[in-house]
């Protein structure tokens, strides 16, 4: 496919942490400053949630649970933004995805091999507390006590293996997110930088 064959496609970078860990909050940073393609699955799932569609419908059933949506919805929603982005792209930054080691596994089949995986870490505590006062605004179904909780339960049984699979390949960056947010950003540019 398209993807495949464009050689800036091939430049992968991965962006994963538990929610709240402000994987999110640093890649609008990263696109700033280089430019890359953002892919949040958690963006896309929420868009065709929005769009009112029979599928949206189930998808939010499940993220109000704070479950994990079927692997082939969501790494499908991915491969078409990259398609549609291949031609253009300077490099793609995923982030939430994979949010399981199967996840990863069917990504490297089907798209490619990651490069970079920038694993953003923070306590739970400080996960939590960030969520609830982003709860306050944010409208997110997801953003309460109850689906946090679930959300955090599941990172730590699901997500947190994806890191130690990667970790093998040596291509895993661990950055501290309880820094202020400049402060962590500047930990993920060097680690983009020392990739050039
Ligand atoms: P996501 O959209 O990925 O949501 P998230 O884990 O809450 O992270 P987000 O990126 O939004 O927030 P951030 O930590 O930056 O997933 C939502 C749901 O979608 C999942 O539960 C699941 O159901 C589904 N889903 C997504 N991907 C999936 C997949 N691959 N497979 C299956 N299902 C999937 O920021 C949080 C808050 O912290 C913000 O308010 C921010 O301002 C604040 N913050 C960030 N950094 C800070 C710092 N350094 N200091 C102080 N505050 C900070």
């Amino acid at each position: 496919s398209i993807v495949y064959k464009s050689k800036k496609a091939e430049r992968f970078h991965v962006k994963m942490g538990g929610p709240g860990s402000g994987k999110g909050t640093q890649c609008e940073k990263v696109v700033a400053k280089y430019g890359y393609t953002h892919l949040s699955s958690g963006d896309l799932l929420r868009a065709e949630v929005a769009s009112g569609s029979e599928r949206g419908k189930t998808l939010q059933a499940i993220m109000q649970k704070g479950e994990l949506v079927p692997l082939d919805t969501v790494l499908d929603m991915i491969k078409d933004a990259m398609i549609a982005k291949a031609g253009v792209s300077k490099g793609f930054l995923i982030d939430g995805y994979p949010r399981e080691v199967k996840q990863g596994e069917e990504f490297e089949k089907k798209i490619g091999a990651p490069c970079l995986l920038l694993y953003i870490d923070a306590k739970g505590e400080t996960m939590v507390k960030r969520l609830m006062k982003r709860g306050e605004t944010s409208g997110r179904a997801d953003d309460n006590e109850e689906t946090i909780k679930k959300r955090l339960d599941l990172y730590y049984k699901a997500t947190e293996p994806v890191i130690t699979f990667y970790t093998s390949r040596g291509i895993v960056r661990k950055i501290d997110s309880e820094l202020p947010v400049d402060e962590v950003f500047g930990h993920v540019a060097k680690a983009i930088d020392d990739l050039k």
